[in-house]
């Protein structure tokens, strides 16, 4: 373990950490983590791990047939897991905090798809800040693909100190031109390692991804001890919604190494290798150029701080930004509007949604998340 960025176990911050988790309740913006276990990167980020190849994401769009449209969606889905969730102690030794975004920030990215003149573009915007939630939308220049979301964290804290997540939320990815769209559901996770010092996620439960064409796979994941004996472990099934007991896919394996999918004759339809596909990361302006909205533009003086371990630093600049978001509240609530949300659109019912959820009993919780949201229409990135 890499002794610079996690922390001896047992030293007395740490400690003090692991304490202070055991009175922690509800929203994880308000733990406060010791210095080292800080990330330097917001929220608002994340979601451009969405994107690992851009080659996968957009792939699925020059399949001829629903059937192996529906296995490339998959397969794209299961490669995105590693970049989500394990990319973090990958690069920095250990899961971290991230910065807790304000209302209104903005990260926008994009990558160039290998092999063509287009590229693919990413708006993300949190969209609320109590309770936190994040959207985005990521879309190519052709619009061939169109992958839309958002996602809050509800936390929990067991008595044996684990610290669980439900994510809520969903993705829409839709091909625009083939008339087809795909539900995706976000996994539970866990913090393992906290003891020792090195958190890292696990994820729980099952996830979906819904076609409209009718075909469904479960990603069921499971870490070590159960099904099998290795750390991030999972299995998954796809059928089609009107013989949902004829498995005609399955898959399983490590969600951080490399899987095959195989159809019901055990032949291989499909296989990843993190290892071997090119991981290109995201564009982004110079943060002189940016939007002062924009995420590594507003966080900068903190992000610094962040990187220094200087605390002082640190707090004095998240207050410049705390007391800015405090008098635009207040003069939002003077004036009786809301803040206007740059790229993304309030609903109470997403019809989209509910026809491919319907197919696997999932519902949308507008409760907790400030609503449901989906990118604007006319909003060009
Ligand atoms: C955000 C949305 C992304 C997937 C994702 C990956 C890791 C999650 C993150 C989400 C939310 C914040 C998170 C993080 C792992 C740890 C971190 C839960 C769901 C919490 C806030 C950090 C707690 C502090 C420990 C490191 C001690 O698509």
């Amino acid at each position: 373990r890499e002794g610079t960025t996690t922390p001896q176990s047992g030293s007395t911050s740490w400690t003090g950490f692991i304490k202070s988790i055991s009175s922690f309740s509800g929203d994880l913006s308000s733990l406060t983590a010791p210095p080292f276990i800080l990330s330097p990167t917001s929220l608002t980020e994340y979601s451009a791990y969405w994107v690992s190849d851009p080659a996968l994401l957009v792939a699925p769009a020059s399949i001829s047939d629903p059937e192996q449209r529906a296995v490339a969606v998959l397969k794209w889905f299961i490669s995105t897991l590693k970049q989500q969730y394990s990319s973090r102690n990958e690069k920095m030794g250990s899961e971290k905090k991230p910065l807790n975004p304000f209302l209104g920030e903005l990260f926008l990215a994009k990558w160039p798809i290998a092999g063509t003149e287009s590229a693919l573009e990413l708006a993300s915007e949190q969209v609320s800040h109590h309770p936190p939630v994040t959207a985005y939308n990521i879309t190519d220049t052709d619009k061939t693909v169109k992958l839309t979301g958002y996602n809050g964290q509800k936390a929990s804290v067991s008595k044996t100190l684990a610290i669980t997540i439900k994510q809520v939320g969903h993705a829409i990815l839709e091909f625009p031109k083939l008339n087809e769209s795909y539900l995706i559901t976000l996994p539970a996770l866990h913090i393992e390692g906290l003891v020792s010092g090195s958190p890292y996620v696990e994820l729980d439960k099952h996830t979906y991804v819904v076609s409209s064409t009718g075909f469904v796979s479960k990603i069921s994941y499971s870490g070590k001890g159960w099904l099998s004996g290795s750390k991030n472990s999972f299995t998954a099934n796809t059928w089609h919604k009107d013989s949902p007991k004829k498995i005609l896919y399955a898959a399983e394996g490590q969600w951080t190494g490399s899987f095959h999918i195989l159809d019901s004759h055990k032949k291989e339809v499909a296989s990843h290798d993190p290892a071997t596909v090119p991981h290109p990361t995201p564009v982004v302006a110079d943060i002189a150029s940016q939007d002062p909205l924009e995420s590594r533009r507003a966080w900068q003086k903190v992000a610094e701080g962040v990187k220094k371990g200087d605390m002082d630093l640190v707090g004095h600049e998240k207050t410049i930004i705390e007391e800015s978001q405090r008098q635009l509240r207040k003069r939002e609530k003077e004036e009786g509007r809301e803040w206007t949300r740059r790229y993304f659109d309030r609903l109470d019912k997403d019809p989209v949604f509910e026809r491919l959820a319907s197919c696997v009993g999932e519902q949308a919780e507008p409760d907790k998340t400030g609503g449901i949201w989906v990118a604007k229409a006319t909003k060009a990135l």
